[in-house]
């Protein structure tokens, strides 16, 4: 950096519809995994916040729950999270899901994107075709003709999250609608949100995986107790105790299996990825609880933290 004034830095939204590849994205661009990822819609409940560093700017991503048609409560909560998201942004970028099935990409969807959550906000939008790697050249040239002709964004290009094509051209196209500003955060900053939110969201993730039908979109995780290694204890490891918070009795019984072999796999693989993400080893204890729809509850909703 050669000087302050050459710095940019500001926040960028990640907006779209639900499995459209934004937290794909929000991971790629920061080559680390930070956010869930799961084939199911509506894995991402919250705003995720990601900070990428290089030596021309800091970019703060915000990564949202995808954009839908709220049915009860809880997805009111997840369509306020990403509103409020969009009022933090100097840009916006929003990931249009390429496919074949579709006439390339769903156009109607997108007109209601552009018409009803950005045009409004008056800020620079970059389209990101993303999944491009399901289009060959020609189709991928067509569908950002059809993107820039009927909705005028800043700059429309295509990546693919999965495969990391398109990102480098994506973070240069993002440099200069960026404000002029020093870093905020310090380099070894990769997230602001704590560590505790992160081990919830990696066994909601095992539960999105693991789990068919209802389950996963039933399920809550709270962190209940997180006790740091301490030194003089020879175990060395962090003691960490969650609660997974369901809906129905029945529900309950098929998270924890036969003789609680489901809840064991389940715990097993959300462990080792936890131990990776903090890098030490942890002890890790499940806890399936019953709260009869705690979806549709205002109270329960706010103290899960929407
Ligand atoms: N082929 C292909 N698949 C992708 C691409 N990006 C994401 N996916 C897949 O699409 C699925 C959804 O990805 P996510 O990143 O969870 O999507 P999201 O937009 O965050 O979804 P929600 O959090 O549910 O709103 C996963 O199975 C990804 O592997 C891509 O560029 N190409
Ligand atoms: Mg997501």
């Amino acid at each position: 950096m050669s000087d302050n004034t050459s710095f940019s830095c500001g926040y960028v939204a990640i907006i779209g519809p639900p499995n459209a590849g934004k937290s794909t994205l929000l991971n790629r661009l920061l080559n680390h995994k930070l956010s869930i990822v799961t084939p199911k819609p509506q894995t991402t409940r919250k705003k995720i916040t990601g900070i990428y560093h290089s030596d021309r700017c800091q970019i703060l991503f915000l990564d949202t729950p995808g954009i839908m048609k709220p049915m009860q409560e809880l997805h009111q909560s997840m369509l306020t999270a990403t509103r409020s998201t969009l009022k933090e942004a100097d840009v916006i970028i929003t990931m249009i899901p390429a496919s074949k099935k579709n006439g390339l990409f769903d156009q109607d969807f997108t007109e209601l994107l552009f018409r009803e959550w950005l045009t409004n906000t008056g800020k620079p939008v970059i389209a990101a075709l993303n999944k491009s790697d399901f289009l060959n050249a020609g189709e991928q040239e067509e569908a950002l003709r059809i993107i820039k002709e009927r909705w005028n964004p800043e700059k429309a290009l295509a990546v693919s999250a999965l495969k990391g094509s398109g990102t480098d051209d994506l973070i240069e196209a993002l440099i200069p609608l960026l404000p002029a500003s020093a870093p905020l955060y310090p380099e070894d900053i990769l997230s602001t949100a704590p560590e505790r939110f992160f081990v919830s969201e990696i066994i909601r993730e095992k539960i999105f995986l693991f789990y068919g039908q209802e389950i996963p979109y039933s399920t809550e995780v709270v962190v209940d107790e997180f006790k740091e290694q301490h030194e003089n204890d020879s175990s060395r490891k962090d003691l960490i105790r969650c609660s997974i918070v369901v809906e129905r009795d029945t529900q309950k019984h098929i998270l924890i299996g036969k003789k609680g072999s489901a809840l064991k796999k389940l715990g097993m693989a959300a462990r080792t990825e936890i131990e990776e993400f903090l890098g030490r080893p942890v002890f890790l204890e499940l806890f399936v609880k019953v709260r009869p729809d705690w979806r549709k509850k205002k109270g329960m909703l706010r103290s899960f933290g929407y």
